[in-house]
């Protein structure tokens, strides 16, 4: 049998790939224990210094494995013991999450690729909200991630019509970082993971601790934050390297290493 989480181990980071591509990547219990486990053992690994998550096949995921939940089936569980530690999960991460989004990006599947830190699509990728067609509200933290990302009307319209969304217009509104066309995307995705591995590891950590942060905290408490984060920073040897190179007119060589 095909394993459902397939894990490429690179020079300082990994590739993660959901792979049940004949439902279009979605997820059954066994994915859901592959992909936490994958996760952990990334965030576990201090020589993992970025992550990109993707799809095999011609989607990227599709949200829950309709056939594989029966009648009985609390839904208020599923997302209790799976979809809710998975958002959390990706979303602790300290290290960036790039997400390809190669093809159709669905219901908990949309959500997902919006949980992680850049988002790059195929431009016949599309996103839906596809919950209400089935007579669910978005979850995996959609209601969070909608509004916040395409604003308050965009959001309601998506949510509640479960239109499909197309990658360039999913740029255009700011709901991902960028489309690029169907044959760049792995390529573009990767050397974009790759420099972020090479990039000062401690300073990404704190900027999604920051942003994180900022979207419940006041200015006075995010100018609180910003500085102890600063303070912690400015003892790294990659904060050291990053002036020294500067000086000195050349690329800098960040190790990643804590103060
Ligand atoms: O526990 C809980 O249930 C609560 C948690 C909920 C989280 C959620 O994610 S709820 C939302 C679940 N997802 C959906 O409702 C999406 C259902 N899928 C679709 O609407 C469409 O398949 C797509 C818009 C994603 C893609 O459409 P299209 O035309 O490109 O492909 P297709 O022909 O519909 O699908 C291709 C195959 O994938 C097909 O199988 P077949 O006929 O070739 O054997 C289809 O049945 C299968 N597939 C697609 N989505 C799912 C799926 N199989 C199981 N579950 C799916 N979600």
């Amino acid at each position: 049998m095909d394993e459902p989480i397939l894990v490429e181990r690179r020079e300082g980071w990994r590739v993660v790939t959901l792979n049940r591509p004949a439902s279009l990547n979605a997820f059954d219990g066994a994915m859901h224990e592959a992909l936490a486990a994958a996760l952990e053992e990334a965030a576990a690994d201090t020589t993992c210094r970025a992550l990109l998550l993707t799809g095999a096949g011609r989607g990227f995921c599709a949200g829950q494995d309709l056939a594989a939940i029966g009648p009985e089936t609390d839904l208020g569980d599923t997302i209790e013991r799976y979809f809710n530690p998975l958002v959390r999960r990706i979303r602790a991460l300290a290290v960036p999450v790039v997400c390809a989004v190669n093809g159709v990006a669905a219901g908990a599947g949309a959500n997902l690729a919006l949980a992680c830190d850049i988002v790059l699509a195929a431009r016949s990728a599309r996103f839906v909200q596809a919950f209400v067609k089935i007579g669910l509200v978005p979850d995996s933290g959609g209601t969070w991630f909608l509004p916040r990302l395409v604003g308050e009307a965009r959001a309601r319209a998506l949510a509640m019509t479960g239109e499909p969304v197309k990658a360039e217009q999913a740029e255009s509104w700011g709901l991902i970082w960028r489309a690029v066309d169907d044959a760049a995307l792995r390529s573009e995705a990767e050397a974009l993971t790759a420099h972020l591995a090479t990039q000062p590891t401690q300073a990404i950590a704190a900027i999604k601790r920051a942003l994180d942060a900022g979207a419940a905290n006041g200015l006075d408490a995010q100018l609180d934050l910003e500085r102890d984060l600063q303070g912690v920073l400015g003892q790294t040897p990659d904060y050291r390297e990053g002036v020294q190179a500067f000086l000195e007119k050349r690329s800098a060589v960040f190790t990643g290493a804590a103060a």
